[in-house]
């Protein structure tokens, strides 16, 4: 059952996660900040108002469970970890620095309220199918959430997944791609085109929905109706994002899927996420 929590308050948690992922950034010399930087909206409205997880009992039994697929967006994952209460705020400080537990990419054997491994792109969904079927077999009624890339969807391994996804019924699994239209090293239709998405997760039976994933309105009404999935499918959510977003320099800019700042930028950084509504 989401919680009763306004808008307002998770745009103002979606700001916070943003000043704390460039904050991380800074701290760690270098991070992938264009792809945590758009996904830190739907992060904020998981972690403030859906998911249903405990920071004093991370292995609760009837938790909801979410998956980072794209596990190098450890630098807004962490954060958001760290503003829920599942891990100390101090430990940005050392994020991806030698023999700290908070790598680039998350372990949950080492990151306190982190339910998988990522990192390996392609894993995230064929993890979340299985673990929607074993909460079904438990009979509980929580749901499971993977976050992917849409240059993730390039991964073979998503497709066989989503199958796996609409053959079990899995209406307790909501997928979404952050589709902020940019991967590695371009634009995602120019290195592997995959328009129309919507239309493939329809066509492999998932109930999809599009919302603007920057703008929390969008992303809160999206999530609702993700959580209220009254169909016996799977449930995915287009997130049409911008990469970078919040930070003028970084926005819709290829070259920052990965960066390290210099301390003007860091500074022009954070006085463009303190200028947002
Ligand atoms: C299997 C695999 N191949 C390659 C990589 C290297 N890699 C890291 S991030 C990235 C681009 C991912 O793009 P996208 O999924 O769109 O992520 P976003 O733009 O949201 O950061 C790639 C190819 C990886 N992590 N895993």
């Amino acid at each position: 059952m989401p919680k009763d929590v306004s808008v307002q308050k998770l745009k103002q948690k979606a700001k916070e996660l943003r000043l704390n992922i460039v904050k991380t950034a800074n701290f760690a010399g270098s991070g992938h900040v264009g792809g945590s930087l758009s996904c830190a909206d739907v992060l904020a409205a998981l972690y403030f108002k859906y998911l249903n997880v405990n920071p004093e009992d991370p292995a609760m039994f009837d938790r909801d469970r979410f998956i980072l697929s794209k596990g190098h967006c450890a630098l807004a994952y962490v954060p958001c970890l760290a503003m829920a209460g599942f891990v100390p705020m101090e430990s940005l400080e050392h994020f991806n620095h030698y023999e700290s537990p908070y790598g680039m990419h998350p372990d949950s054997k080492k990151v306190r309220g982190c339910d998988a491994s990522t990192g390996s792109l392609g894993h995230g969904l064929p993890m979340g199918v299985g673990m929607a079927l074993g909460l079904r077999y438990q009979k509980t009624d929580a749901k499971v959430v993977v976050l992917m890339g849409d240059g993730e969807q390039n991964e073979g391994s998503v497709w066989e997944a989503a199958m796996a996804a609409h053959h079990f019924k899995l209406k307790n699994l909501i997928a979404i791609v952050d589709r902020n239209k940019m991967m590695i090293d371009g634009r995602t239709e120019d290195v592997m085109g995959i328009d129309p998405i919507d239309k493939k997760y329809e066509a492999f039976g998932f109930e999809v929905i599009t919302c603007n994933g920057n703008d929390m309105n969008e992303v809160d009404a999206a999530l609702a109706k993700a959580w209220s999935n009254d169909t016996d499918k799977p449930v995915c959510i287009i997130s049409q994002t911008e990469k970078g977003f919040g930070v003028k320099k970084f926005q819709g800019n290829v070259k920052w899927h990965y960066g390290a700042m210099n301390s003007d930028l860091f500074k022009e950084a954070v006085a463009d996420i303190e200028a947002m509504d």
